[in-house]
C-alpha cells in the first residue's frame, strides 16, 4: 500500500522559528526509507519550499490573530495535498511544522471521509477561537476552525479562513494528553461536551484504558475512519525536548507509542500529523531525540510493532 507525506515547512502559526525544518529533519533522519523499508511505496507531495516562499508581503493581524493570511494560504495548500492523498487511497502521513496547518490535513482528510474522527494528541487543546486567544498563536485555534465554533465573521468570504466550511462534528473529537489548556478553552470544552483525557485521567486509569475509552467514545464499533493529529509536546520534555511550548508532567516514550500502536491496530487509521518538531531548540542532542521519537511515532502509526 501506498503512504501519502507531506512535508509542511510552516511556522506561522506561531512565533518560534525553527519549526519549519522539523519536515526537512525528519527526512533527513530517514522517515521516507524507514517507510519503504516497512514495506510501503511513498508518494511525496511536490513542492514543499513553496510554504516558506508563499508568506504574504504584508500580513498585519487581524483582530488578535497573527499572521491570519498566511496561516490560511499555507493550511489552504495543505488541504488540497491531503486531499488528494486521501482520495487515492493512501494514507496520509503530515509532517509540521507548527500545529496550525491541522485545520489543512483535516479539511482535506474530511473532504473525502465521512464522518472522521479525531484524536489529538497534545498538551494543549488548540481549541482557542480567534476572540478566546489571548496569544493570536493560530497553533492554538485550528480546532475552533474546523468543529465551527468561532463566529461567522471568522469564516466570511473576504476574510482569509472563508475556505473552512466546519467539517468535524465535536461528537467525533477525543483528547489525549492535556495539560496546559486555558481557561477560554475549558469553557469550550464544557460548554460543547469535548471528550478529553488529561494526563490525570492517564494517571488514573493507564494508558491502556485511555487510548480503549477514547476510541469508545468517538468510535465504538472501530468502523469509522480515524485521523489522528499528534504534537510532539504531548510527550514529556524528558522524552521530545526540542518543541516549541514544552510542558512538564507529560506521556512516557511508551505511553506515546502505545497510542499510535493501539491507534494503527485498529485498521481505522486514514490520517497522521506529526507536528511541532523545532530542530533549532535545544542542544544536538534534544534535537536528535526528538526527531527520532517523532519517525518512531510516525512508523508505529503506520503498524511497525515491537515484536
Ligand atoms: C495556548 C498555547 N493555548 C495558545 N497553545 C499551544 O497560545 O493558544 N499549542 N502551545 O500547541
Ligand atoms: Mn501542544
Ligand atoms: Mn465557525
Ligand atoms: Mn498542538
Amino acid at each position: 500500500s501506498t503512504v501519502g507525506v507531506t512535508c509542511v515547512p510552516f511556522s506561522g502559526g506561531q512565533p518560534k522559528g525553527g519549526v519549519d525544518d522539523g519536515p526537512v529533519e525528519m527526512v533527513r533522519f530517514g522517515i521516507l526509507d524507514q517507510l519503504q523499508g516497512m514495506g510501503y511505496h511513498v508518494e511525496l507531495s511536490a513542492g514543499m519550499d513553496k510554504y516558506r516562499t508563499m508568506r504574504p508581503e504584508s500580513d498585519p493581524p487581524i483582530g488578535k490573530m497573527k499572521n491570519p493570511r498566511y496561516v490560511s494560504m499555507a493550511a489552504r495548500r495543505v488541504a488540497e495535498q491531503v486531499k488528494e492523498h486521501c482520495a487515492a487511497g493512501r494514507m496520509a502521513v503530515t509532517l509540521g511544522g507548527d500545529h496550525s496547518i491541522a485545520m489543512g490535513t483535516l479539511v482535506g482528510s474530511a473532504a473525502v471521509y465521512d464522518d472522521l474522527c479525531v484524536v489529538w494528541i497534545d498538551a494543549h487543546a488548540d481549541i482557542n477561537t480567534p476572540s478566546s486567544t489571548d496569544s493570536g498563536n493560530l497553533h492554538g485555534c485550528p480546532l475552533s476552525f474546523v468543529l465551527g465554533l468561532c463566529g461567522a465573521d471568522d469564516h466570511s468570504a473576504d476574510g482569509p479562513f472563508g475556505w473552512i466550511k466546519p467539517c468535524i462534528r465535536k461528537e467525533r473529537l477525543v483528547y489525549i494528553g492535556l495539560r496546559d489548556v486555558d481557561a477560554g478553552e475549558k469553557a469550550i470544552l464544557r460548554e460543547h461536551g469535548i471528550k478529553a483525557f488529561s494526563m490525570h485521567d492517564v494517571d488514573r486509569h493507564g494508558i491502556g484504558k485511555v487510548v480503549e475509552m477514547a476510541l469508545d467514545h468517538v468510535n465504538k464499533d472501530r468502523s469509522l475512519p480515524i485521523h489522528m493529529s499528534f504534537d510532539v509536546d504531548a510527550l514529556d520534555p524528558s522524552v521530545a525536548p526540542a518543541t516549541g511550548t514544552p510542558v512538564r508532567g507529560g506521556l512516557t516514550f511508551r505511553e506515546g507509542h502505545y497510542i499510535c500502536e493501539a491507534i494503527a491496530e485498529t485498521g481505522c487509521l486514514v490520517a497522521v500529523d506529526l507536528v511541532e518538531v523545532n530542530p533549532a531548540l535545544g542542544d544536538s542532542d534534544s534535537l536528535r531525540q526528538t526527531v527520532a521519537v517523532g519517525c518512531s511515532l510516525v512508523r508505529c502509526s503506520l503498524g511497525e510493532t515491537l515484536l
